[in-house]
């Protein structure tokens, strides 16, 4: 059969680009087949480099909220663009992005533009060490806040050891401050506070962890978890790198009533364009530089044509009134998935909350990466190559969450259900 462009490309791609990919979830590994490479997207539609349409579920890992490319961001960035592309200077975008965050999400009171969520959760960490003067820090077995070397650490061996590097090139040093725990377990973090609660400088935890597909807290994990870190004088940075500005206006931690000190930001707030965001409280915040001692830097951070992307698109969620439309056709995703498997007698469970969707074809609820790991990577992998051929792209990973945008209709998730129906039909 003639080689697609897609399969030219990726062969060509390996030649310069490590793996193929500038992110490895993109090189479909977990789905064990080659990736196709897009032309173009607009709303909720990709088109391939071969021409095949896909109404797309991943919408590029969060930020399209709104679909692909909306005309208003088109706009706002083409009329932005005429007056600067990058100053590496205070700019009014800048501040504007400011005040609506902190007017969006009340527990942020003073916030930092940075590049990428990466970046937010590194240096919420950073700020959290010099803040507190603590090293360690308390992180999840299934969370995932990007490559910080103190975040790619796995669970010590022994109960309460110290973690294990997660990637080659962190050093020991570096994980043997970091304590990797099972989520959703009061009792292993009230153990770890026991023993080490002088020395630990924050928790950072997934407001709901969508790394491992979609999981969520038990009920009254976080408010233990508040609780256990302010007798501990230890603070809480809440990555809302996903779920901020999509899940509500304040995210997730409006959805809760929780009260982090510090909060990761991302994806939805540069309406495409690379932006991350870390934010708190004042007395926190104003400890880094140029103030306080805590150094922090970005050459592109604030940069004008992603803050005026970011306003745009949050802005339009706002005037839509789009979080109850997305809640919606989220729960019609959700309960179409539970239909059809249902039907066909199939052990599965869906997670779903707004616009963010997990389908798990395992028989328990999912309340940690132990549960998740027990699902039947086979039959995912059947399905996610389906529903490809059929024109749906779903994530290509059992451990990512699916995105529904607000460029996706009602008609679109119906025909979603009845291609994923036609595809289960067949086995
Ligand atoms: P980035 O550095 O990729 O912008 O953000 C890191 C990050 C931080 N926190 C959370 C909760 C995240 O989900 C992420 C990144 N998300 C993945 C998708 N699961 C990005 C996709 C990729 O790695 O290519």
């Amino acid at each position: 059969m003639n080689e697609t462009l897609s399969q030219k490309l990726f062969a060509k791609a390996k030649t310069v680009i490590p793996g193929g990919v500038n992110s490895p979830v993109r090189a479909f590994r977990n789905v064990d087949g080659d990736p196709f490479f897009v032309r173009r997207a607009k709303g909720a539609r990709i088109e391939d480099v071969d021409g095949n349409s896909l109404i797309d579920y991943i919408g590029s890992w969060g930020p399209n909220i709104l679909g692909h490319a909306p005309n208003s961001i088109i706009g706002a960035i083409h009329q932005a663009a005429k007056d600067g592309i990058s100053y590496g200077i205070p700019n009014p975008k800048e501040v504007e992005m400011a005040q609506l965050i902190t007017e969006w999400v009340p527990s942020v009171e003073k916030v930092r533009m940075v590049n990428s969520g990466t970046e937010a959760t590194m240096s919420a960490i950073r700020l959290a060490r010099g803040f507190t003067g603590r090293d360690k820090i308390v992180k999840f077995e299934g969370c995932y806040h990007g490559h910080a070397d103190s975040l790619l650490v796995a669970a010590g061996s022994g109960a309460l050891t110290f973690g294990e590097p997660d990637s080659a090139g962190v050093p020991k040093s570096f994980a043997n401050e970091t304590i990797t725990l099972p989520y959703n377990d009061v009792e292993r973090l009230e153990e770890v506070f026991a023993q080490f609660g002088e020395q630990i400088a924050a928790i950072i935890v997934e407001s709901y962890p969508a790394n491992a597909g979609l999981v969520f807290p038990r009920e009254g994990y976080l408010t233990k978890l508040r609780e256990i870190t302010k007798a501990n004088g230890a603070l809480v940075i809440f990555d809302e790198v996903m779920t901020g500005f999509r899940l509500a206006k304040g995210g997730v931690q409006e959805l809760e009533n929780f009260d982090p000190d510090l909060t990761a930001m991302g994806k939805v707030i540069g309406g495409g364009l690379p932006v991350g965001a870390f934010g708190g409280r004042a007395d926190i915040m104003d400890m880094l530089a140029p103030d306080g001692p805590v150094y922090q830097a970005g050459t592109l951070s604030g940069n004008p044509l992603a803050m005026t992307a970011g306003l745009t698109q949050l802005r339009e969620l706002e005037q839509k009134g789009a979080y109850n439309y997305l809640a919606d056709i989220g729960a019609q995703m959700a309960d179409g998935l539970r239909r059809i498997f249902t039907e066909k007698g199939m052990p599965h469970r869906v997670n779903q909350v707004g616009s963010m969707f997990c389908l798990y074809f395992v028989d328990e609820e999912i309340v940690n990466v132990e549960t998740v790991q027990k699902q039947d990577f086979e039959t995912f992998k059947k399905l996610f190559w389906g529903c490809l051929e059929a024109g749906v792209y779903l994530a290509p990973s059992p451990y990512e969450t699916g995105f529904i945008s607000a460029a996706h209709t009602r008609g679109d998730i119906d025909d979603t259900l009845d291609v994923i129906e036609q595809v289960v039909a067949k086995w």
